[in-house]
């Protein structure tokens, strides 16, 4: 899919930027199809002549609506023309006008946005565009005013410039290694990890012994640490609920026959409520043993979480193959402590088992009970969706892409 970029501004050369790098490449791989407009092309007096005094007084200039109703409708017309909207579920033409006063641009927008098939930014400067320009281009266009942050920049060209980068490369196959796209900042609410390469010592700083380990399952319990810490104390905005509040970080560590008898304990307690919710006796955590949890830390990679020492929450994964072939990250025995229910911690524990998953993993699954609410609940806050019902009976199965497939 080609996605096709206008970009309408009287500074077409602050565009340049776009020609280079990985979006430059995008456009001779045909996978963005980008045009600069420049809207003085679009006067028709001797001084292309695109501003004005603003009605009601005040200082600065007003960029004027013709020229700006022209070159909108030009590009409206050319996209018809081309033939766009390219699929019937396409949408109209996607106008996103940069402003201080629009909504804040971020990921979420981004990937909405790399979905589109036909987005127009146009670029204002002076004190701003005309408001019935706004008004006007919502015939042809899905209007957008969005802002990069609250800071006042002179124009709308460097907005631009970040937000075409931000979605460009979510489009497929312009970034080379789509995987690297999954554990950014922003992708799923934490800041990344720190990230290290040779030399191992380097003016007396040395890589974390960690990441030398070869322990998947230690790298990652480590790496989803760091982006913890780091959320909390660079953007503890972006942290859930609890985390924020400060409550403090849940020890997560492997765990280990050590634990067996606490977890054996706690697993009891938590399926007691699981069992009288989905009146049911027949679910396999009630009749875990001893011997057996042990014995399950073989194939699963289990992991338990301690408060000040004491056990307070538990989950596992273990790697699959799914129907379609692919690996698939299975996800299980998500409990919290009943008194400690309520405080995140099992977002927390679902957000780390999300993290610890092996690269390959294109997919994560879990079953709940069928009548278990607010396990459901959490689940599709995290994107989980239903996909199979009482197989075994009673239970419901929630599968989660780890990217959107396209
Ligand atoms: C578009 C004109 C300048 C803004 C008078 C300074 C975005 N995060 C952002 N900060 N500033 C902009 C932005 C500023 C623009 C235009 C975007 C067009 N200006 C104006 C109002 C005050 N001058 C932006 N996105």
């Amino acid at each position: 899919m080609t996605v096709r970029i206008d970009v309408v501004t009287i500074f077409p050369d602050y565009l340049a930027p776009l020609g280079i790098s990985l979006i430059g490449k995008a456009q001779r791989d045909g996978r963005i199809e980008l045009q600069v407009h420049d809207l003085r092309e679009f006067t028709h007096d001797r001084h292309r002549t695109v501003d004005d005094t603003p009605y009601g007084g005040g200082a600065g200039m007003v960029m004027k609506p013709e020229p700006w109703g022209e070159a909108l409708e030009s590009i409206a017309r050319q996209a018809v023309a081309r033939g766009l909207p390219k699929t019937p579920a396409a949408r109209r033409p996607t106008l996103i006008i940069p402003g201080p006063g629009g909504e804040r641009f971020d990921q979420t927008i981004a990937r909405d946005l790399a979905q589109r098939d036909h987005l127009v930014f146009a670029c204002g400067r002076y004190e701003g565009i005309d408001e019935r320009v706004y008004e006007s281009a919502a015939a042809d266009f899905d209007v957008r005013i969005l802002s990069l942050g609250d800071y006042v920049l002179n124009g709308g060209e460097v907005a631009t410039l970040a937000m075409t980068e931000a979605i460009a490369r979510l489009i497929p196959g312009v970034i080379g290694n789509a995987q690297s796209l999954v554990e950014e900042s922003h992708e799923d609410g934490l800041l990344e990890y720190p990230v290290y390469t040779k030399p191992e010592h380097w003016r007396g700083f040395s890589v974390p012994e960690v990441l030398l380990s070869g322990d998947h399952g230690r790298i990652a319990a480590w790496r989803h640490e760091q982006r913890l810490q780091r959320t909390a104390a660079r953007r503890p905005d972006l942290l859930p609920p609890t985390a924020a509040a400060g409550a403090p970080d849940l020890d997560i560590t492997v765990a280990t026959p050590a634990d067996a008898g606490e977890l054996l304990t706690m697993t009891h307690a938590c399926w007691l409520r699981e069992g009288i919710v989905n009146r049911s006796l027949d679910i396999p955590a009630q009749h875990e043993t001893l011997e057996s949890l042990i014995e399950s830390l073989r194939e699963w990679t289990t992991y338990v979480a301690r408060l000040d020492g004491r056990l307070v929450g538990s989950v596992r994964g273990c790697l699959r193959t799914s129907a379609e072939g692919d690996s698939e990250w299975d996800i299980g025995r998500l409990m919290v402590a009943p008194d400690l229910r309520g405080r995140g911690f099992g977002r927390a524990l679902l957000d780390f088992i999300l993290q610890a998953a092996p690269e390959e993993v294109a997919s994560y699954s879990l079953t709940t009970g069928v009548h278990s609410e607010d396990n459901q609940r959490m689940y599709r806050k995290a994107g989980f969706r239903i996909v199979m019902r009482d197989d075994p009976p009673g239970t419901v199965l929630l599968s989660k892409r780890r990217r959107p497939r396209r």
